[in-house]
């Protein structure tokens, strides 16, 4: 049996990463324990899903904090108590200070809705669809104190097609983030990801897996 990893999970809305992740736990697939779920949002439907599987739940309302550094502060010691060593961000809508970010450092991690660096930021499938990008994706990244800068751990593409709705685009794109997470946290529950500078190498990668792709394609 290995090690289950203690996890920390922040969340402020639906907790549909929240899902695939207690998915991928609950049918073998990823080696951890979710120690806790907290959310800013009293309504967000993330908590239902947590409690649905018996994982503890907290509320934390950032409203009622002298400043973003007491509430952090407030955050990490509620995680440092539950003996929590990986912070995932699941759709967690405040930023980090770095009392935060110092605390657990290279320990928290993010999933941001883009192809990083490009389309930092809010609202970036629009973005990405107004602009005409022939791909768009999204980025699992350690959180360091600049916002969507962290060193990048996955990363997936999706074809972007002109008639895209933007619902359609997120909606390729959180099918794909439900695939990227789990398996950034289970790497590192493996203890394979290094982080040199901006970059994270990956122990034992196979890069003959890898593959060119081209949008539109080649040959019809
Ligand atoms: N914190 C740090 N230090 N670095 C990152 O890369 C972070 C982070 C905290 C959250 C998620 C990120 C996203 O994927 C994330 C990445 C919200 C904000 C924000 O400014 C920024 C980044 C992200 C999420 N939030 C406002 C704030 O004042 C509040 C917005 C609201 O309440 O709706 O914190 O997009
Ligand atoms: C996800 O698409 C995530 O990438 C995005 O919000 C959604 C959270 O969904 N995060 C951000 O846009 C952060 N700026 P979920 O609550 O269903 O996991």
């Amino acid at each position: 049996m290995a090690r289950q990893l203690p996890i920390g999970v922040l969340i402020s809305g639906s907790g549909t990463n929240l899902q695939s992740i207690i998915d991928a736990i609950e049918a073998k697939k990823l080696d951890a324990r979710i120690e806790i779920v907290l959310s800013n949002k009293a309504d967000a439907y993330g908590l239902v899903r947590a409690q649905n599987h018996g994982i503890h739940t907290e509320v934390l309302d950032h409203k009622v904090f002298t400043s973003r550094e007491a509430y952090d502060q407030a955050v990490v010691d509620l995680l440092l108590g539950r003996g929590v060593e990986l912070v995932v961000l699941a759709g967690f809508m405040r930023l980090l200070s770095p009392v935060f970010v110092q605390a657990y450092s290279n320990r928290i991690m993010n999933i941001h809705p883009a192809l990083l660096p490009a389309f930092p930021g809010l609202h970036v499938q629009k973005k990405a669809l107004d602009h005409g990008v022939r791909f768009a994706g999204c980025t699992v990244h350690f959180v360091n104190e600049e916002c969507d800068e962290g060193p990048i751990i996955i990363q997936a593409v999706v074809p972007v097609f002109p008639d895209d709705t933007e619902e359609a685009l997120a909606a390729r794109i959180l099918k794909q983030e439900h695939s990227i997470y789990p398996r950034a946290i289970q790497l590192y529950a493996e203890g394979r990801l290094h982080v040199v500078g901006r970059k994270v190498f990956v122990d034992g990668l196979n890069k003959e897996g890898s593959q060119v792709l081209v949008q539109p394609p080649l040959e019809e």
